[in-house]
């Protein structure tokens, strides 16, 4: 079973057994706010690009994780629009972390067949963030397997503006008529028209709150937090996260049959 090798230990042994009976009740897309990675450094007395590095080892595990679980896309808060008021060294090496970590991983992001893909304002960020950015998903255009999406400057009340102008656009030009206008037509303006919405949200180091991240696209999605800090998160509270979504959503079964 996939599930096996994340599960070495006994303890786990009961939970491995009551995913595996729900295989198909994986959610297809997780989304992620990788929340805590200053604090997990401060707590180390290290500097907070030590926590950002460490943050970065954590998104190539749950990559792995969650690619052979079968999860079909897998959504990462990256880099707010909020995160360009931090320091100007923490901005940069911030901005250092998509080729550092696509230098290591693309090559088994290949092997894995995973589809690299961003969402944001792409134009705001510095020319050799874009380039490794735009390189990698070049490359993997084609791979059919997880979608690995990076929320990368993004902001979701400025993606809404923007899908709302071009949208009104579209009205001025008579190619759209108000009365037309429904939440598929929303859907469509938005960065993630592509995607099917989140089915599980994840937060990480006990923050309660969404930060303008999928206003529109969490409608309808599970929430799962945890005080755990995400450097420190692993694929056991990974699993732990989609078993909590798969028990919410047998109660809803049970109560909607
Ligand atoms: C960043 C590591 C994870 C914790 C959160 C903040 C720091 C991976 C990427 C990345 C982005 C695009 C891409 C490939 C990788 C990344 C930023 C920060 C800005 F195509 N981790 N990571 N980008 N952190």
């Amino acid at each position: 079973m996939i599930f096996k090798k994340f599960f070495k230990k006994a303890k786990f042994e009961k939970r491995e057994s009551e995913l595996d009976s729900n295989i198909e009740e994986i959610p297809s897309h997780i989304a992620i706010i990788m929340d805590g990675n200053g604090r997990w450094a401060k707590r180390r007395a290290m500097p907070r690009i030590a926590g950002h590095q460490e943050g970065m080892k954590t998104v190539r595990r749950i990559a792995r994780v969650a690619d052979e679980l079968g999860v079909k896309v897998l959504t990462l808060y990256a880099f707010s629009t909020e995160n360009w008021k931090r320091p100007k060294t923490e901005v940069e090496y911030l901005m250092s972390l998509p080729e550092k970590f696509l230098d290591e991983f693309l090559p088994e992001i290949m092997e894995r067949n995973i589809c690299v893909q961003m969402i944001g304002e792409k134009e705001g960020l510095p020319e050799h963030t874009k380039r490794a950015i735009n390189k990698a998903m070049e490359k993997t255009k084609n791979n059919t397997g997880l979608i690995l999406n990076f929320a990368l400057n993004y902001g979701s009340r400025a993606e809404i503006v923007k899908a709302m102008k071009s949208m009104m656009k579209e009205v001025q030009e008579g190619k759209l008529t108000i009365e037309e206008i429904t939440e598929e037509t929303v859907n469509q303006y938005l960065m993630t028209s592509h995607l099917p919405e989140p089915d599980l949200l994840i937060r990480t180091s006990g923050e309660v709150r969404l930060s303008n991240f999928m206003l529109w696209q969490l409608a309808y999605t599970e929430f799962w937090f945890t005080e755990t800090l995400w450097p420190d998160f692993d694929e056991e509270d990974f699993m732990e996260a989609i078993q909590a979504y798969q028990k919410r959503n047998r109660r809803y079964g049970g109560l909607t049959d």
